[in-house]
Formats: structure tokens, sequence, C-alpha cells
């Protein structure tokens, strides 16, 4: 048990199950929770299914913004709470977003939210539906009202992921350009901005290549900052005779140019095993979109859409993780 990471967050509350007798760290650097999933496919009142959902500390507890597709099969954004992070209390309804300036375009749909807390308030970044999918933003200070600011980045895009903080003077953002469809592509890309509203200097960081990641690939929650580089956890799929297969790995980039990839894991952490992953509304989806880290025990807890239909954790320590990217590396 060590602890690599730097500027993070004391979360002393963390959710957390020890690694169980049953499973290998040699075969699985990070195990799942005994009670998967924790969020159950109609916790909300309208829910069709809860999944790929964001949470974060928030005044000693924990906040979240949480996918939630309606029985119209509607994707939207819907606010949660929770003492524990086990325990959710979500909306009945999606976020109704105040738009920071009136000429902003309404959104045809929202899913696949990230959040991070970045200098005074907590940032919002989720594929955006307007005229395909985008790249949408917003703010909070409370998981109250949530104030939309400009998209980021035009269609085709999916799967944006900002940094907690700003580097070499500009914010930063993982995002992977995309079609208007269920693209059968997609690198990893880094681009920046002075402002959160122009966005460029655009550097390309990460290709699909072999095995449970030869398709596509999209960065999964937003980067944790260690001694030895960003921890950047991204999901991989394959294209198997029956379909798209989503799992996750991770990767290490460099702190102060992050589109240079120090280390990249050949075998992936979670795929889709479990009866909740193989079965759902997608079948074979394990999708990373937020972690939890606590700085004091480098304790990680990751939330992961399980087949598009409920949300799972699973558990690790960050030092472990790290070592054994670069043991792993391609
Ligand atoms: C992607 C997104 C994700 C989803 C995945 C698997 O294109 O739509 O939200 O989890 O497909 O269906």
């Amino acid at each position: 048990m060590g602890n690599l990471i730097i500027n993070g967050a004391s979360v002393p509350n963390i959710p957390w199950e020890d690694r169980p007798a049953s499973s290998n760290p040699k075969k699985e650097i990070m195990w799942r929770y005994s009670k998967n999933p924790v969020i159950p496919r109609d916790l909300t009142l309208y829910s069709n299914s809860i999944f790929n959902s964001a949470v974060v500390p928030f005044n000693g507890e924990f906040a979240g913004v949480f996918r939630c597709d309606d029985t119209s099969r509607h994707m939207d954004i819907n606010a949660g709470r929770s003492k524990d992070g086990i325990n959710w209390v979500i909306d009945d309804h999606p976020v109704k977003f105040i738009k920071t300036d009136p000429q902003l375009p309404d959104s045809e749909y929202k899913y696949d939210p990230r959040v991070v807390f970045i200098e005074d308030r907590y940032y919002i970044i989720w594929c955006n539906g307007y005229n395909g999918p985008c790249l949408g933003m917003a703010y909070t200070h409370d998981f109250e009202k949530f104030y939309q600011m400009e998209n980021p980045l035009m269609p085709y895009n999916r799967n944006g992921v900002l940094f907690p903080r700003k580097i070499g003077g500009n914010y930063a953002m993982y995002h992977r350009p995309s079609d208007a469809g269920h693209t059968a592509f997609g690198d990893i890309w880094y681009s920046q901005s002075p402002n959160l509203v122009y966005w460029g200097k655009h550097r390309h960081v990460m290709s699909p290549n072999a095995g449970w990641q030869s398709t596509k690939i999209g960065a999964g929650p937003c980067p944790i900052e260690t001694t030895e580089g960003w921890l950047v956890f991204y999901h991989g799929v394959l294209t198997s005779c029956n379909g798209f297969v989503y799992s996750f790995g991770a990767a290490l980039t460099d702190i102060d140019e992050p589109w240079k990839v120090i280390a990249r894991a050949r075998p992936y952490i979670i795929n889709p095993r479990e009866i909740y992953e193989v079965t759902g509304d997608v079948p074979n989806v394990t999708f990373p979109v937020a972690a939890l880290a606590d700085k004091d025990t480098g304790r990680i807890a990751i939330y992961y859409g399980c087949a598009d239909t409920t949300t799972g954790l699973v558990f690790g320590y960050i030092d472990e993780i790290v070592a054994w990217v670069k043991a792993n590396k391609m």
C-alpha cells in the first residue's frame, strides 16, 4: 500500500472492500465489489437504465451526475448524492441546465458525463446532441444549479475528459473524434484551451492496436496525477463476430506533455465476464467514467457502466496499478 498521488484529495470514506482471497493479483490488478452492481437500472422513477456515470467527493460525502436513459430511451443527465458512495439518491428528473448565454443551442440529448473539480468549481463534460454527437460542458458549485457553457468541440466527438488542473498554462482535455453512428474507429486526442471556450493545439495521444483495444479507444475517468505520470484509465473495444466488446485498461502519460505515452499496459484491467456485464441492454460492456482516489491510502474506486444498464465498482491501489502498467508495458 503506497502513495504516489500528487495534488489529490483525502477521501477517508472512499467506498472500499479488501481484495477477496479468490482474487489473484497476478491475474487481476483490480477487483470487483462483491455487491455489484451498486446502482440498479430502475433507481429513479423513470429510468430504463443508469450507467456510465460520474461521481466526486463533495462536502465530506459524495455527489455525482448520472446517465439516466428514461423509458422512452431518451438519454439525459440526472444529479445524485450519497453518504457512502454506494447507496445513492438520484433525482427522478434530469438536470435543467441554466444557459450562460441565451444563444447557446439546446441539447437534443446528453450522455456519458464526466465530472472534475478545477480551481473553484465542478466541471461536467458529456456527449451532447447538437446535429450529431459533440462535447457539451457545464459547471456547478453545489450539484443543484448547473450552468451550461459553450460546446468545447463540434460534432463528431465523444469521450471528452478534463484534466484537474491547467497544464503549460492551459486547461486540457482528452477526447475522441468519432462519426455520427456507432463509430468503428477511435483514437485519443489531447486539446488545450486558455479559457475553456476556445480549444486548439491538438495533439495525438494513442491509437487502437491489438486484442481488447483493437477497434477503438476512449478516455475514461479524469486522469490522476502521480509521481510516475498521469494515470489514465481508458476503454478499449474489440469487434467480435457478435459485435463490440468494451473492456478497460490503463496507461501512464507525461505530466507536462500528456500527449506523450510513457507506458501502456497490454492486458485489460476489467473485461465483461460477470452476468451483469455480459447481459443487459447492450451486452459485453464495461465502461469506466469516474474514479475516486484517496491520497492518504492510495486506494482507488472506479465506477463503470455495466452492459449499458447498471453501474458497478472496482477497487485497487494506485501504486500496484502503476507498477503493473509499467511491468506490462507494450
Ligand atoms: C458507446 C457509447 C457508450 C456505450 C457504448 C456501448 O458508443 O454510447 O455510452 O456504453 O457505446 O454501447
